[in-house]
């Protein structure tokens, strides 16, 4: 029997400065994802959106940690919201949104999988700490706070710290890298495969690892899918794009061996902004990613 697939909206913008990435779930739903994946013979519903509030209506108190509060508050709802998904058996795709949405979701997923694998597909390595980040932005921060590095009350979301253990962690497609998050990972001992890796190894053989990495003694993996992952090729509107990313065959691939894996229990799909995009194609990029990792193209 298939898991019933949650949907669960969160017009997250607080997380980074650019507007426009608010409206990431409405683009991904006008692109079809609750009636694709029904034709792939899952039951599917949309919880609609949580509230976020709107940046004009907050004043910026601490420089390195944009809308602290605000995160957090929302943060905490998303937490309770994935957790009662989770506890009903079902596998939550939660849409943002910037990637700040991430430590609310693996704070939901983490109450009840105690032992989460994490595959963080992404152009950037998202653990910066307010010590080290370059822009203040939280979107920056997500992986850092869910190994609980990070400011108490990002890292504490969900009652405990910290949500998933090192040797569990997995970065993909990395390819723009701060030097002091360069240094974070090392010392924690993050499994990190760069484009270089990608590039040399092969896409194959980077998911196998990552596969392996993230499974190993865990219940399950959940993947944080950061749409900048994706070259801006195929992806174009998101906040920070970077050359050389991964290419829309490659990044196909990385869905369909994470679904014959049998593994995933829940995704993100971040970072879209249908401001910066062209005719919605990464919105439409983000549903193919999540058709195949829900099995579109596997016999
Ligand atoms: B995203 C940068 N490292 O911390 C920072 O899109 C960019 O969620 C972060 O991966 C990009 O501000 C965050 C320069
Ligand atoms: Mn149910
Ligand atoms: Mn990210
Ligand atoms: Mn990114």
């Amino acid at each position: 029997m298939k898991k019933m697939i949650s949907i669960i909206g969160v017009p997250m913008d607080l997380g980074q400065n650019r507007r426009g990435v608010d409206m990431g779930p409405s683009a991904i739903r006008y692109a079809n994802l609750k009636e694709r994946i029904k034709r792939l013979g899952y039951k599917v519903e949309d919880r609609g959106n949580l509230h976020v509030p709107t940046a004009e209506t907050y004043k910026i108190e601490n420089e390195k940690l944009k809308y602290l509060p605000a995160v957090v508050k929302v943060s905490e709802d998303i937490c309770k919201e994935v957790s009662a998904v989770v506890k009903e058996g079902h596998f939550p795709i939660i849409l943002g949104g910037d990637h700040s949405i991430a430590i609310g979701s693996i704070a939901g997923l983490t109450q009840v999988y105690k032992k989460l694998g994490v595959i963080w597909f992404d152009a950037h390595a998202d653990f910066n700490t307010a010590e080290t980040t370059p822009s203040g932005n939280i979107h920056g921060m997500p992986l850092a706070c869910s190994l609980g590095i990070g400011h108490e009350d990002l890292i504490n979301i969900g009652g405990f710290s910290p949500k998933v253990a090192p040797e569990n962690v997995v970065i993909v497609g990395a390819r723009s890298v701060d030097p002091e998050e360069r240094e974070l990972i090392k010392q924690h001992g993050i499994t990190c495969f760069t484009m270089h890796e990608v590039d040399k190894m092969g896409i194959g053989k980077v998911m196998e690892e990552a596969i392996r990495i993230a499974s190993e003694g865990t219940d399950g993996i959940h993947l944080s899918l950061d749409l900048d992952s994706i070259d801006p090729d195929m992806a174009p509107g998101v906040g920070t794009p970077v050359l050389g990313g991964v290419t829309y065959r490659e990044g196909h691939l990385a869905m369909e061996m994470l679904y014959q894996s049998g593994k995933v229990v829940s995704c993100d799909v971040v970072e879209v902004n249908p401001i910066l995009d062209k005719e919605n194609k990464t919105a439409r990029t983000a549903v193919e990613m999540v058709c195949s990792l829900l099995g579109q193209s596997v016999l």
